[in-house]
């Protein structure tokens, strides 16, 4: 019997198909430990992607046996070595933390830190316990990192979070606007479905990328722009300059349906061509070919992802880039609008359940009276119950365990050790941690080291939940095998916990599907409305995009927001933002003069919990490098495969040199994925610094200052030591 579900890593969500691994009397697929596999592969009847899956998505159930935390573990301080302990053990010692942190700090002394890879249910628990009923706004999610100012973006321009347009549009569009994201390797399906609409059509669909380095997605474009790093906003109000000069503007629609245009118009009027193309370190031609690909066409749709958010001017970056759109009328109609592409599989579920310190449920906002009111009245809670403070985002939770402000520091689903900007000074915060309770599926990871209890969690496949992917379509993930040793679903961790704290009444589920069910009713009426949706529903017709209200019988796929141009603002029209550029937080300077960039891989997952223990994965990454341009190379006497140090003011990594032209000179690239189980010399975050965008929060991960220095000699890699700290065999 084979099970329909979703592939638990990147946002494009693509539906799998899952079987267990051939009975008694067939050969039976093993991993490396013996272990019989279960078969993938992709669900033609998923609308979002038809079949198709990428490297990833095939080998996931290769890691799901291997290096599993399967049992509750405690130490009293971080010196000592864990212990296995019962449940039982772990729910009172968590019980006995929360309730001494409430009498000597109050509600605020506790933070969780989520992640985009929980389930919408697991997700919806932790809002009702720690934003409802412990009272603190407290509850971040490593979507800081990665969506936060998508979402601001969306939210100040539009009234609304929420992606407006859906993977039919990249079939439809004539002009594809790629900007600070590799699809073809992060998001490689939504990559596909473009790429061959492109072929299909020839030079009547123009595909531009906005990227420092030349990847795989820049080498499939008609136009790479190979902009220096923190420049996109002097490109956008560059091509916005040359639209409103050439009158490729829609007056009629920025008349009717928007405000604030004046503004914006006298922004634009200082970023004449030849200064912006100078700035960005392109040539005027090719600015001149990006704002005529856009001006031509009829339906031009943006994608984005981390090189935009990823800034410290990430939300201004979003809203310039929705402001072109707003201009030009590329909004609410098939093939165009402003596309953010979700990092995590389940990061939009995050948003519609609140999963953000200043966000409630339903696409709430902490900081509005009757937004509060209502998720208090519809929780059972007394009026004031939830804090009118927006919690700490997750680099104040940072400050917050230096200053001691924090007794209790809760992590699940990610893995800050590796993750974190400026990553000595989140270690060092997090050894002052009181007590620090780590829920993951795997064991070891670079976090264990800075806990006190670790909870087993059961993972995708192990329990039910859904998720919703970056078009909105949400997707029934059931539970296929049982979870390994005494693993639990997070949500049910959550909700134990709260019963025990005496809200019996508000953790009284019986399974997933009333967790699901509960939840849906919080969506009735706004903009993410999934009142329609169940457990059963998604069963037996399969995935269902949003909205979806109880009761309308619309198509289940292929919906757009904002059709009707009218936008859940106070006065329905979209707002234009006139922002200047500000450039990098910390830019180049004599003594580091470089800047580093970091990203991802094809076959790599993040902090590699699973893409390391896949053999064929590991074989294609083996390593981590820094890309280098040829002319720097030449000029520090650096050959290819010799070793470099890169230094920032915060840290030093050492790596192997690749020597390429893909990479701007003056700009160099680390991939973020190796963390300190996976390398000795050199991690992406030990250089990064942590300033961030003002209004989104979200760390400028992209770029930051740094000196490159030849290192004459050889550092060997010990594999040995490495395969050691990872108990297994890993195949390098
Ligand atoms: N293979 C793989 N796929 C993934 C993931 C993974 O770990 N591995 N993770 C998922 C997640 S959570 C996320 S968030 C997404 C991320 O997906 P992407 O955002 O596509 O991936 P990144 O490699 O982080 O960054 C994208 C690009 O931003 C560019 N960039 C850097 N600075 C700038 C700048 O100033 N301006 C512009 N315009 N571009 C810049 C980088 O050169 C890089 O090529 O991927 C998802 N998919
Ligand atoms: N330098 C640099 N740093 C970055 C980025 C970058 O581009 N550059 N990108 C940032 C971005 S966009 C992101 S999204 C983050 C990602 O960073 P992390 O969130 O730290 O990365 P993951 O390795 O995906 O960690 C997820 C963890 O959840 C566990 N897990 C999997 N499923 C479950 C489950 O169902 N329940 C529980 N409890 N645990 C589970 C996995 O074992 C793993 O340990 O990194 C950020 N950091
Ligand atoms: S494109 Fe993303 S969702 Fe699809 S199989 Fe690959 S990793 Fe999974
Ligand atoms: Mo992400």
């Amino acid at each position: 019997m084979s099970s329909k579900t979703l592939c638990p890593y990147c946002g494009v969500g693509c539906g799998l198909e899952v079987s267990p691994p051939a009975q008694s009397g067939r050969a039976t697929h093993r991993d490396s430990q013996g272990n019989p596999i279960w078969r993938v592969k992709g669900d033609r009847a998923h609308p979002s992607s038809k079949g198709q899956i990428c490297v990833k998505g095939g080998t996931i159930s290769e890691s799901l046996d291997k290096n599993r935390l399967k049992y509750p573990m405690l130490r009293n301080s971080l010196s000592e070595e864990f212990r296995r302990v019962s449940w039982e053990k772990a729910f009172t010692t968590i019980v006995h933390q929360i309730q001494t942190v409430l009498a000597n700090f109050g509600p605020d002394g506790i933070s969780m830190y989520g992640s985009g890879q929980l389930q919408t249910e697991d997700y919806y628990i932790a809002q009702k316990l720690l934003k409802g009923c412990l009272g603190t706004n407290n509850f971040d999610a490593n979507s800081r990192l990665c969506m936060s100012s998508a979402v601001a973006g969306y939210i100040q321009s539009f009234g609304s979070d929420g992606p407006p347009c859906c993977y039919d549009d990249l079939e439809l569009t004539d002009c594809a606007f790629l900007i600070g994201t590799n699809t073809a390797e992060c998001h490689p399906i939504v990559f596909n479905r473009l790429h061959k609409h492109k072929k299909r059509k020839g030079k009547r669909v123009k595909l531009i990328v906005v990227d420092p380095r030349r990847t795989k997605t820049a080498e499939a474009a008609d136009l790479h722009l190979a902009i220096k790093p923190g420049t996109d906003i002097d490109l956008l109000h560059g091509i916005a300059h040359l639209l409103m000069r050439w009158d490729k503007i829609d007056t009629i629609f920025i008349d009717e349906c928007t405000k604030d245009f004046p503004a914006y118009a006298e922004v634009i009027g200082k970023y004449p061509p030849e200064l912006v193309a100078r700035k960005c370190g392109i040539r005027l031609d090719e600015l001149e070919t990006a704002a005529r690909y856009w001006g031509d066409a009829k339906r031009v749709l943006s994608l984005w992802s981390m090189g935009v958010n990823q800034s410290s001017e990430g939300t201004a970056k979003v809203r310039t880039l929705i402001n072109l759109h707003l201009m030009t009328a590329n909004i609410g109609k098939p093939g165009a609008g402003p596309f953010s592409l979700t990092g995590q599989p389940n990061a939009m579920g995050g948003r519609e359940t609140g999963g953000l310190s200043h966000i409630l449920p339903g696409y709430r906002l902490v900081k509005n009276p009757e937004h509060r009111r209502e998720v208090e009245a519809f929780w059972g809670l007394e009026e004031g119950a939830i804090s009118p403070l927006p919690g700490r985002d997750v680099l104040n939770m940072v400050r917050g365990l230096e200053n001691r402000e924090i007794g209790l520091f809760w992590i699940a689903a990610t893995n800050p050790a590796v993750s974190m900007p400026d990553l000595e000074r989140t270690k060092a915060a997090m050894m002052r941690s009181p007590f620090t309770v780590y829920q993951d599926a795997y064991d070891p990871t670079e976090t264990k080291a800075y806990a006190h209890l670790l909870l087993p969690a059961a993972q995708w496949g192990e329990k039910t939940g859904t998720m919703t992917n970056s078009e909105r379509v949400v997707t029934y993930c059931p539970s296929f095998r049982s979870p390994p040793g005494e693993a639990k679903a997070d949500w049910e961790i959550f909700a134990e916990v709260g019963r025990r704290l005496g809200f019996q009444d508000k953790f009284d589920f019986a399974d997933s599907a009333e967790v699901y069910a509960e939840f849906v009713q919080l969506t009735r009426g706004r903009l993410c409305d999934m009142s329609g949706l169940s457990h059963k529903r998604l069963a037996a017709e399969g995935p269902i995009q949003w909205p979806s209200p109880e009761g309308e019988i619309t198509r289940s796929y292929g919906k757009r927001l904002y059709t009707n141009w009218n936008f859940p603002t106070e006065d329905v029209r979209a707002k234009f933002a006139a922002f200047d550029s500000q450039g990098l937080a910390e830019p180049t300077d004599q003594e580091y003069p470089f800047v580093l960039t970091t990203g991802r891989l094809y076959g790599h997952w993040h902090t590699m919990t699973r893409t390391g223990r896949i053999e064929k994965i590991m074989k294609m990454h083996p390593e981590p490098f820094v890309e280098i341009h040829p002319r720097d190379a030449q000029k520090l006497g650096i050959e290819e495969g010799s070793w470099v140090e890169v230094r920032s003011r915060r840290g030093v990594g050492r790596w192997k040199a690749k020597v390429t032209k893909a990479i701007a000179p003056g700009t160099l690239f680390v991939p973020m994925h190796w963390g300190a189980l996976w390398t000795d010399n050199g991690e992406a975050n030990l250089l990064t610094h942590p300033e961030v965008c003002p209004i989104s929060l979200q760390p400028e991960l992209k770029a930051c200052a740094v000196q490159l220095v030849p290192i004459n000699q050889q550092l060997s890699i010990n594999h040995e030591k490495l395969t050691r700290k990872n108990q297994e065999l890993v195949v390098i």
